[in-house]
């Protein structure tokens, strides 16, 4: 039944992209079937549960943040042309040895909470291109989303899908029981026009007037501003909320807000941000900060910056930005 898909193996090779960087992806692809497998174990692979550690976030790590953390680590330093990995898991870049070639960041688990619920989880990655004969620093990692050469995500749900940009557009790939890579969704693309939208809405009261303001107007469905009856979604897990907006549209919002007054939102620029942000425009939608600022213009200060994030269906962003106060969108 699968015969009739590509497999990556054959997708990566029409591709008109260096070699060097098919070779990472094949990489990150293969760790991510690896990760799978664990994922699906679940207890059975003593997965669940907390490590006992926090990440330089402060946040507790649960085993499977460790696990993947390593899994995911040790397959990029083994691979030839990365000269250097950085992690949400891990407080420094870790550099290879060699020189290069690419950088790559990870969230090795994405929605690390759903883990012991067995809801859906997964792992983004951003590529960038290492700086030519010297060893890497972290100065080189913080040079924005446009520079990414390559960005994508493993989703562990109710099946296992790579979704991937390199040169064109985002394709998608499903995971037979082989751990073999099909195209199954060769041209992915984000309709201009939603009903759904996604956030935490537990913390509305923290939120910025006009972000309230544009939640409001889409909980007043048909008889409101917007005139048509609003959905929504929230997986707990942006990865498996981003691939939802992919597959069907719709926006995706983790705004600033006055909890912690001097950070922007809870998720991370490097690698969840930025990766995100640069399959969304690939795909057609548009993915910002601030319903205006594009993700992958802003240029991290630190490895570990967070960004507000709004993203998904292009009409929806435009009109979440242009709610009335729309400037109280604030981005720190
Ligand atoms: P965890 O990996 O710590 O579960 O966090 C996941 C995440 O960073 C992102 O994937 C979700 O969109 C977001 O947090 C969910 O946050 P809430 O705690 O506000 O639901």
């Amino acid at each position: 039944m699968t015969a009739a898909y590509p497999t990556l193996d054959d997708h990566l090779a029409g591709q008109d992209v260096p070699e060097a960087l098919k070779v990472v992806v094949a990489a990150i692809a293969t760790e991510c079937v690896a990760i799978a497998g664990v994922v699906r174990l679940g207890g059975l692979a003593g997965a669940l549960g907390l490590a006992g550690t926090a990440n330089v976030q402060d946040e507790e790590q649960k085993k499977l943040d460790v696990m993947t953390n390593d899994m995911l680590t040790e397959r990029l330093k083994a691979c030839q042309p990365v000269a250097a990995v950085g992690s949400e898991e891990m407080d420094l870049i870790e550099p290879t040895g060699r020189t290069g070639g690419y950088l790559v960041t990870f969230d090795p688990l994405d929605g690390s909470s759903n883990i012991d619920i067995n809801a859906p989880v997964g792992t983004i990655f951003s590529i960038l291109p290492a700086p030519e004969g010297r060893a890497p620093v972290e100065a080189d990692f913080l040079i924005g989303g446009r520079k990414q050469v390559g960005a994508g995500y493993a989703v562990y749900g109710a099946q296992t899908m790579l979704v991937l940009t390199l040169s064109g557009g985002v394709t998608g790939f499903t995971l037979d029981a082989q751990g073999r890579w099909h195209l199954t969704n060769p041209d992915i693309v984000v309709p201009a026009d939603t009903k759904e939208f996604a956030i935490n809405m537990s913390n509305r009261r923290h939120w910025a007037p006009a972000v309230r303001a544009y939640i409001d107007d889409c909980l007043a469905g048909k008889t409101g501003p917007r005139g048509k009856d609003f959905n929504m979604r929230w997986v707990a897990a942006m990865v498996a909320d981003v691939h939802r907006v992919l597959m069907r549209g719709g926006v995706f919002l983790y705004p600033w807000d006055q909890r912690e007054p001097d950070r922007p939102g809870k998720l991370r620029l490097l690698y969840e941000g930025a990766p995100m942000a640069l399959l969304i425009e690939r795909a057609g939608g548009k993915a910002t900060t601030d319903g205006v600022t594009p993700i992958l213009d802003v240029i991290p200060r630190n490895l570990h910056e967070r960004c507000a994030v709004a993203l998904g269906s292009a009409n929806e962003i435009d009109a979440y930005a242009g709610t009335p106060a729309g400037n109280d969108l604030r981005q720190v």
